[in-house]
C-alpha cells in the first residue's frame, strides 16, 4: 500500500481541508498521515475561527512522520503563514519529498481568508518550486497573476506564467467559468483538457481539498500526471453528484459513495 501524507488544516465539519484530504486517500486505496497547521471552526455555513498551529509542533509532526515512514506523495492545503510556509519547504527539501501536489488555498468559499496577505509571497517564492503540480481554481489564479481570466485561451496563458513560478506543472481548475467545468493543465510542454459536465449540487464544501488529494494520491500509486488528473476529475465528479445533504449551508462532497452504495447505505 502506499503512503500519503497531507499538510493543511482541519475542518471541524469534516468536508473540506485535512478530514476531506483523509477520506479521499483512504477512499482512493492508500494510507492516509496528516501534518496539521490550523484548527479551523466551522459548519457548512461558514468559518466562525481559526486557530494557527505554531510553526514547532509543525516541524515536530514532519520530523515524526518522514523520519520513520515512506512518503509516497504530499499534499498541501491550508499554510496559514510565512513562519509555517518556511518550515514545510525547509523540511520538504531536507527529506526530498516527491509527489508534491501543492493547493494554493487562500480563501474560503464562504470568503473567509485560509491564509495571511502578507505570506502569499512566500507561497509562491518556498513552495510553489518544490510542487509537481500546483492546482488552482480560477479565483487563486486570478490571485496570483493579478490579473482576470475569462476564457480558455486566457487560462492557458494563466497557466504559462504560473509555471514560469517553478513547479513541474499546472492545473487551472475552471469550474467557476461557465459551462461544462474544463480543467486547463500545462508542464511547459503541451497543454491537455480536462472536461466534465456541470454538475448542478449546493453541496460542493470541500471541493479543491479532494481534487489536489485525489491527485496526490494518484501520483503515489504510480499513475502517470495525466491519468492522476482524470482519475481525480472523475472521482470529485461522482462525489459532487452524491454530495451529502447536511446543514443549512454548503454541504460535504460524498467522499465514500462507491462504498456506501455497495454497503447500501443511502446517501442521496
Ligand atoms: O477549500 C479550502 C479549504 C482548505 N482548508 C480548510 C478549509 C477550506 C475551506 O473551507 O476549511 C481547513
Amino acid at each position: 500500500m502506499k503512503n500519503v501524507l497531507t499538510i493543511a488544516g482541519s475542518d471541524s465539519c469534516g468536508g473540506a481541508g485535512i478530514q476531506a484530504d483523509i477520506k479521499t486517500f483512504c477512499a482512493l486505496g492508500t494510507y492516509a498521515m496528516s501534518v496539521i497547521t490550523a484548527v479551523t471552526a466551522q459548519n457548512t455555513k461558514g468559518v466562525a475561527e481559526i486557530r494557527e498551529m505554531d510553526s514547532g509542533i509543525v516541524a515536530s509532526q514532519l520530523d515524526c512522520v518522514f523520519s520513520d515512514i515512506r512518503v509516497d506523495a504530499v499534499k498541501i492545503g491550508m499554510v496559514c503563514n510565512t513562519q509555517i510556509i518556511e518550515t514545510i519547504a525547509e523540511r520538504l527539501k531536507k527529506y526530498n519529498a516527491k509527489n508534491i501536489v501543492l493547493d494554493p488555498v487562500m480563501i474560503s468559499t464562504s470568503g473567509y481568508s485560509l491564509l495571511n496577505p502578507e505570506a502569499k509571497d512566500a507561497l509562491l517564492k518556498l513552495l510553489f518550486p518544490l510542487a509537481t503540480v500546483v492546482t488552482p481554481n480560477l479565483l487563486e489564479a486570478e490571485d496570483i497573476i493579478n490579473r482576470k481570466i475569462e476564457s480558455p485561451e486566457q487560462m492557458e496563458k494563466a497557466a504559462e506564467d504560473i509555471l514560469k513560478l517553478g513547479p513541474a506543472g499546472v492545473v487551472i481548475k475552471g469550474g467557476h467559468l461557465e459551462g461544462d467545468a474544463v480543467d486547463v493543465f500545462y508542464d511547459g510542454d503541451n497543454f491537455e483538457y480536462y472536461k466534465s459536465k456541470r454538475i448542478i449540487n449546493k453541496n460542493t464544501h470541500g471541493t479543491g481539498c479532494t481534487v489536489s488529494s485525489a491527485v496526490a494520491a494518484n501520483l503515489a500509486k504510480g499513475c502517470d500526471m495525466r491519468k492522476a488528473l482524470s482519475g481525480a476529475k472523475e472521482y470529485i465528479s461522482t462525489a459532487i453528484a452524491h454530495g451529502i445533504s447536511i446543514g443549512a449551508g454548503h454541504g460535504p462532497t460524498n467522499h465514500f459513495y462507491s462504498l456506501y452504495k455497495a454497503a447500501g447505505i443511502e446517501t442521496d
